[in-house]
């Protein structure tokens, strides 16, 4: 049997102890499924099949007889002519309400220390060329499904990768896509955005990549930021500084690049500063600049690390009222231990130590807190388009629905005199439940924690 993929890479030792006939792939998939193919025709040694991992026969005596784990060499993907995936299951994929997926590069530029990207090796890109056709052939399955975002999911680990050209050739694919008609995503490192080492200029070049990329349909491109703390980065080998990172994030929103940021905010060795420190980076407020469509690349690579700019243009939340809702024991929280939820005291305590770091801080937005009970929760009157009315939720009844008649045959008073929730529906409605900055002096009653 032969198995593949990144988590049969990591757990090889383990698998081939467990079952000593197995094959694992090492790398990539496409030559080494040609030549285990060609091996059980008899054409190849198991030897000379291109990245596995096997058992070799047994060798030793007595008591020490074991079987060796080989390895063969793998391709190295510079060296891969194919990377483009056939489209026999594409039309079915669409059919369950999957997405398209393809690759324009495998490997990364990096070595996280977390990474288990090892498999996929050093970063070596598909040449643009071979791309127009494996578009065309997507096309006709995407017009099978005309209801279907045109959208692609580019997999690639790191889209951008490096090489003098490398700005160019991810423009080129980006052009590509878009005159085929589609929109598309995909991951890259933050130093394809800043990089310390490099000048001005290069900034610049990135700048106008990243807004031409967007013009030619990039949706949303995702990087691996994982923390703002330059140690815990170090530990990580991210190869990144945490003003690096905010640099980066910067100049993406300034930019108006729709991304996705993932961040590691808790690991196992961390010290107490470190955490600290993170969650400081967490609560930067000159992080996130607003998008400035009417600035140059210029005017934004700039002004990134003028604080004057940064502090002009930073998105600070407009919030108005910050509300907090307690959960409640209801729906499919109905099993859970009671120890699960926080008490209407400590709902309490809670609110007023926020009330207090208001004034502490002079922080604007209004406070609600809703506390939810048995008592307050809230009950409603359910019409659906044939004028079928039902109390709701009844947790006795099928479907939590309780019917009450029909707004279209019968006054809606009847329907009303029928309902047995009147008391919740006013206690939620009319706010029994809610804490507001006015009365949270009041002792909290067990129907509300301070109504
Ligand atoms: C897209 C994606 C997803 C999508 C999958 C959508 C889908 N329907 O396919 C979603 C978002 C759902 C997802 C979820 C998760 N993902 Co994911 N995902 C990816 C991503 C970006 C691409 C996968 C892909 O299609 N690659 C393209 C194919 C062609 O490459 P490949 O799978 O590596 O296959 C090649 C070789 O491995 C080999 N091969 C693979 N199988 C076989 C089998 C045989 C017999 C042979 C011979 C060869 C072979 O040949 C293939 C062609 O060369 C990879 C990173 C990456 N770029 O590969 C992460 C990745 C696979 N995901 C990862 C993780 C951690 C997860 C989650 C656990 C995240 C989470 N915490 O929830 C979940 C797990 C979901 C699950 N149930 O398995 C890790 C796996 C880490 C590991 N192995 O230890 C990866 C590697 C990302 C990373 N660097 O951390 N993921
Ligand atoms: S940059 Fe991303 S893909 Fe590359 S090694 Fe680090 S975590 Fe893995």
């Amino acid at each position: 049997m032969l198995t593949g993929g990144s988590l049969t890479v990591r757990n090889e030792q383990l698998l081939l102890a467990q079952y000593p006939g197995l094959l694992v792939a090492r790398g990539a998939g496409e030559p080494t499924v040609v030549d285990v193919i060609a091996h059980f025709h008899g054409d190849l040694d198991l030897a000379d099949v291109r990245g596995i991992g096997y058992n070799g026969a047994a060798r030793g005596g007595g008591m020490t007889i074991r079987r060796a784990p080989r390895r063969t060499a793998t391709v190295a993907n510079r060296a891969q002519t194919d990377i483009l995936p056939e489209l026999d299951l594409l039309d079915r994929t669409f059919r369950h309400r999957g997405v398209a997926q393809l690759e324009t590069s495998r490997g990364c530029t990096n070595y996280c220390s977390f990474c288990p990207r090892g498999h996929k090796g050093i970063w070596s890109g598909a040449a643009p060329e071979g791309l127009p056709w494996m578009l065309a052939a997507m096309s006709e399955v995407f017009e099978r499904h005309p209801h279907l975002s045109r959208t692609l999911y580019l997999v690639d680990e790191e889209f951008i990768g490096r090489g003098d050209d490398a700005a160019q050739r991810a423009l080129v694919i980006s052009r590509t896509m878009h005159d085929a008609g589609f929109r598309w995503e995909s991951s890259c490192r933050i130093d394809q955005v800043v990089d310390p080492q490099r000048d001005r200029a290069w900034h610049l070049e990135r700048g106008y990549m990243w807004r031409e990329l967007v013009a030619t349909g990039l949706r949303r491109m995702l990087f691996g930021v994982e923390s703002g703390v330059t140690s815990i980065l170090e530990r990580f080998n991210k190869e990144t500084t945490g003003e690096q990172n905010a640099l980066a994030i910067r100049t993406l929103s300034a930019l108006g690049v729709p991304t996705r940021f993932t961040y590691i905010t808790f690991d196992h060795l961390m010290t107490l500063e470190e955490l600290r420190a993170t969650h400081d980076f967490q609560a930067r407020t000159d992080l996130l600049l607003r998008p400035l469509h009417h600035l140059s690349v210029e005017e934004i690579v700039d002004g990134v690390t003028d604080p004057r700019f940064v502090s002009e243009h930073s998105l600070v939340i407009g919030a108005g009222k910050l509300k907090l809702i307690l959960p409640l024991r209801k729906g499919n929280a109905l099993g859970l231990e009671a120890n699960e939820f926080i008490s209407l005291d400590e709902a309490g305590r809670t609110f007023d130590r926020l009330m207090e770091a208001r004034s502490t801080h002079d922080w604007r937005p209004a406070l609600r807190m809703t506390s939810w009970t048995p008592e307050t929760e809230g009950h409603m009157i359910l019409v659906e388009v044939t004028g079928k009315a039902s109390a709701w939720p009844v947790y006795e009844a099928p479907d939590l629905l309780e019917p009450l008649g029909n707004v279209l045959t019968e006054p809606v008073t009847e329907i009303w005199k029928r309902y047995r929730f009147k008391r919740n529906h006013f206690a939620k409605y009319l706010g029994q439940s809610i804490r507001t900055a006015a009365n949270a002096g009041t002792p909290a009653s067990d129907g509300h924690a301070r109504a």
